[in-house]
């Protein structure tokens, strides 16, 4: 049973974003330490012991013991909740989503966004476009998922739809739009109306 809990958090990022989401809907208590994530120095003093990768989120439990990658901390805080399946074939087609959101998905939307909106070295526009057709690859095999479905696995709300949903909803932040994606938009309407939804700005 999990009381309260510290996150290593970034305002902007969608990576922060899920496990500050799962959070809220799960009702339960965090302290936040908000870690400037453009200027990277002191990142081994505060998180060497507690994440190897040195990046936010970066999850500490009330017994002392830490987690990072978005996508763990959000499988750990979610098991045993409503927000992943029990089904054994479900819980994978959760992982292949948080697998497909880690590969083809945020490192292209993520960081063209992260290029263009949070850095404030100018932008090479060879790169952020580069990056913008990946993510439109990323947001067409959504589409494509999505047309016959209201949620990415077992037709229910899970941590499988937060991950997809951190950096997708400020697609436009990347530099892109939706308007070829009508069934991703409305997948993004139902993820904003579930109980306890927070904005990334809250
Ligand atoms: N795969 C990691 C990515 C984490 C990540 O890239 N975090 C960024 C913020 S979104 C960060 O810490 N950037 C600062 C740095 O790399 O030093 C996850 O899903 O948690």
């Amino acid at each position: 049973m999990i009381d309260g809990v510290l996150l290593y958090d970034s305002q902007v990022s969608g990576n922060c974003y899920k496990v500050r989401l799962l959070l809220a809907q799960l009702e339960l208590r965090c302290e936040r330490r908000e870690v400037d994530v453009v200027r990277r120095e002191g990142r081994l003093e505060l998180l060497g012991e507690l994440n190897p990768a040195l990046r936010v989120p970066t999850l500490v439990l009330d017994d002392g013991r830490s987690l990072g990658e978005s996508n763990a901390i959000m499988w750990y805080l979610a098991d045993g909740t409503g927000f992943l399946p029990t089904d054994e074939f479900e819980r994978a087609l959760v992982l292949q989503w948080l697998f497909f959101e880690q590969y083809s998905h945020e490192p292209n939307i993520a960081v063209a966004r992260f290029l263009l909106k949070v850095s404030a070295e100018p932008a090479d526009p060879a790169r952020v476009q580069a990056l913008q057709r990946a993510g439109y690859a990323a947001l067409d095999a959504m589409e494509r998922h999505l047309a016959t479905r209201s949620y990415l696995v077992g037709e229910r709300y899970s941590i499988a739809d937060i991950a997809l949903y951190a950096y997708t909803h400020v697609a436009d932040e990347a530099g892109m739009d939706l308007a070829r994606h009508p069934a991703t938009v409305a997948w993004l309407a139902r993820v904003r109306a579930q109980d306890r939804h927070i904005p990334i700005t809250a």
